[in-house]
């Protein structure tokens, strides 16, 4: 059997900010896989993995990458599969370049953007969750105990410490 969600990105390098996704899909018992494409380096690749994503059973595909980072939006001109974008975080812009590069796609194929770098990517895995707990009542459960939990570690106070 598939899994649900794809993560994919760039690079080598991108795995230490979308590990923050695959850690949230782990802590809430979402399947998925990962793997390296690249946009630039490997089409063929993307290709493949957008042609074939509805017929793998794959749900929603989140995608990280950095500077000229077209992965996002050509993969969501590949699939239907709801894509949400991850601006890896880069040493020459800050991200910002990713960001601007994912987040202003054109009318018909939209990319749900999150913030830049590991903040981004794990909130990328909680929007999977939440897309995917609209349809499966045990993950919905345990997405609302993650989010009470946070909640719950929020002390009123600040301290010094
Ligand atoms: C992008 O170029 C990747 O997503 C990565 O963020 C960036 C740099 O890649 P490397 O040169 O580190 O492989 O395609």
């Amino acid at each position: 059997m598939g899994v649900d969600v794809g993560i994919i990105m760039g690079s080598q390098s991108d795995w230490p900010t979308l590990r923050e996704a695959a850690t949230i899909l782990d802590e809430l018992g979402v399947t998925h896989e990962t793997r390296i494409v690249s946009a630039h380096r490997t089409p063929d690749r993307l290709w493949d993995y957008g042609k074939t994503a509805v017929d793998r059973g794959l749900k929603v595909i989140i995608a990280g990458a950095g500077g000229a980072a077209h992965l996002p939006g050509m993969m969501a001109s590949k699939t239907r599969v709801p894509v949400i974008g991850v601006p890896v975080q880069t040493r020459a812009l800050s991200g910002v370049d990713s960001l601007y590069s994912i987040l202003q796609m054109p009318k018909g194929f939209p990319v749900a953007t999150m913030a830049i770098g590991s903040a981004g990517a794990a909130n990328a895995g909680l929007m999977a969750a939440a897309i995917l707990a609209v349809s499966d009542p045990a993950l919905a459960g345990r997405l609302d105990a993650w989010r009470a939990a946070l909640s719950a570690s929020i002390p009123e106070e600040p301290s010094d410490d």
